[in-house]
């Protein structure tokens, strides 16, 4: 066989597993994963590399309605992502209930190959499985269609496979030994950002947004400086918590993540500032890293 390289967009709904699923085909948490929706803000490529083979997957925002200018920029990149796609895969929560939505619509416009990943497949019975798979059948009769359940890596060798099917012949976009086209720096901003999801409620994790200000490397530490943007004074103190105990404990956990991240011992600051509609506000979503890539 000779060797086969190319793009497949991950695609789909918030909540319906994109994250995870690349995740686990690569073997390394890149793309930060909750149980919220639209925890992906930004394209993440994550590189599977073999010695028939690079896949370079792009993780995405969940395709949503835009209410920010934040989320303008989260369609942008999702829109980029499938222009440069070999391939389509869609991810469906078979576990949620089924809606039309304007995804399918704009999926069904482009000519690209589609595979539909039919995912949480764990929490489904059959019946509901093929009702799923008869309805896909209907919309989009030519993409395969294949059970999969990212969590308990069910199907995802054979989907690996029917993706190779449908990549040209090339040679490699990346170097074999890279992993992402992003950097340290921005991993450590979407774990902390990982640990905001995971730990506060409400609006807190959608007006956040984290920066990291310094990185400094040294032979067994790295001192990690961020900066937690929040848009209102009251959203800081709920950060902090009382006497700084909720602050403590996310930075504790998002500190060992950063650990076994970087195989470093990390020494992690955090400072909160207010920076009020940045959500909105063109200038600051660019210097906050929204930019086309
Ligand atoms: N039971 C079950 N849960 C899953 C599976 N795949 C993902 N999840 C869970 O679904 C939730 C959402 O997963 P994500 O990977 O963050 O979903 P996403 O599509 O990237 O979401 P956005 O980035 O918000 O668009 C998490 O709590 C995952 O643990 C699966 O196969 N089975
Ligand atoms: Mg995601």
């Amino acid at each position: 066989m000779s060797f086969k390289a190319g793009f497949v967009a991950i695609t789909g709904k918030p909540n319906a597993g994109k994250s995870t699923l690349m995740n686990r085909i690569l073997g390394k948490s890149l793309s930060a994963v909750t149980p919220k929706v639209q925890t992906t803000r930004h394209r993440i490529k994550g590189i599977l590399n073999s010695d028939d083979y690079q896949i370079v997957f792009s993780d995405t925002p969940g395709i949503l309605e835009p209410a920010y200018e934040l989320h303008k920029k989260m369609l942008e990149a999702i829109e980029q992502s499938m222009q440069d796609a070999d391939v389509i895969l869609l991810v469906d929560d078979v576990s949620s209930p089924h809606s039309e939505e304007s995804v399918f619509q704009q999926i069904g416009k482009l000519s690209l190959p589609l595979i539909i990943a039919l995912n949480k497949a764990d929490l489904a019975d059959t019946q509901k499985l093929e009702t799923r798979i008869n309805l896909f059948k209907k919309i989009f009769p030519h993409a395969e269609l294949i059970p999969i359940s990212a969590t308990s890596d069910f199907n995802l060798d054979t989907l690996v496979k029917v993706l190779l099917k449908y990549l040209p012949e090339g040679q490699p976009y990346y170097s074999t030994e890279e992993l992402s086209d992003r950097n340290e720096r921005f991993f450590a901003e979407e774990i902390i950002r990982e640990q905001i999801f995971l730990n506060y409620q409400k609006e807190i994790p959608y007006s956040c947004e984290v920066v990291v200000d310094q990185w400094q490397e040294f032979a067994s530490l790295i001192k990690i400086y961020s900066i937690i943007f929040v848009m209102r004074e009251s959203q800081k103190r709920i950060i902090l918590g009382n006497k700084g105990i909720a602050i403590r404990k996310m930075a504790t956990i998002a500190r060992k993540k950063l650990e076994r991240f970087t195989g470093k011992k990390v020494f992690l600051d955090i400072t909160i500032k207010v920076k009020e509609g940045w959500r909105n506000d063109e200038k600051s979503l660019k210097r906050l890293g929204y930019r086309n890539e």
